[in-house]
């Protein structure tokens, strides 16, 4: 799991075509993620469905894990390697005996409590945040360093870190024990996403090399 969630990237669709999208997830996948979670807010089932198996078939060339945010059916039906739910979704336990033992289930949590409750039903990481100021996801409160270094320290679960996350603040989770960053917009709107990757990956590296 660990290694898995050092550059996990998080999908935003946008405005983008399918063509181009598709395209930056294969360029993500070069240039060396190391999980991507598949996020639409918007689509309908059947659009999520046939993205998604387009999005399995480049992750599984990368042997890069594919998780669904959400969507337990989603992940069933095109047997992804896992889902990501947040507060409004089933419960941890019920996802959990819905997708398996197997498949690997992240849950988002703000605090100490959700993330011990969380990891006891079934967790395998948990993704919390947002540490920074973002306009992809609409944030009510930011999660600070302290409660995400909290979390860590007393949940004892691998943590990813997300919200905000750029080439310029990935060093200052450097001593935080998270074992890696989740990205969205740093990479889907990178000019070059390779080089966006490979440079992120490196920093993420050095981050970790701290701990
Ligand atoms: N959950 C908390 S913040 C966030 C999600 C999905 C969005 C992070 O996006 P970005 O563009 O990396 O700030």
């Amino acid at each position: 799991m660990e290694e898995a969630l050092a550059l996990y990237l998080v999908t935003n669709r946008d405005n983008l075509s399918d063509d181009r999208f598709l395209d930056i997830v294969l360029e993500a996948c070069e240039g060396g993620i190391t999980m991507l979670q598949l996020r639409e807010k918007e689509a309908s089932t059947n659009e999520f469905y046939e993205l998604a198996l387009k999005v399995k078939k480049i992750t599984d060339s990368y042997s890069v894990p594919l998780i669904i945010n959400d969507r337990v059916d989603i992940c069933l039906a095109i047997d992804a390697d896992g889902v990501h739910i947040g507060d409004d979704e089933l419960p941890v336990w019920k996802t959990r005996e819905l997708i398996g033992p197997d498949k690997i289930l992240g849950v988002s949590a703000k605090t100490v409590i959700r993330g011990i409750e969380a990891k006891f039903e079934g967790a395998d990481y948990l993704g919390v945040g947002a540490i920074y100021p973002t306009t992809t996801k609409v944030q009510t409160k930011l999660t600070s360093m302290e409660e995400l270094k909290q979390i860590v320290d007393e949940v004892k679960s691998p943590v990813v870190a997300i919200g905000g996350i750029k080439e310029e603040n990935i060093l200052s989770f450097s001593g935080s024990g998270v074992s890696g960053v989740s990205i969205v917009s740093e990479i889907m709107q990178a000019k070059e996403v390779p080089t966006k990757v490979l440079k992120l990956k490196e920093l993420v590296e050095k981050m970790k090399m701290k701990d």
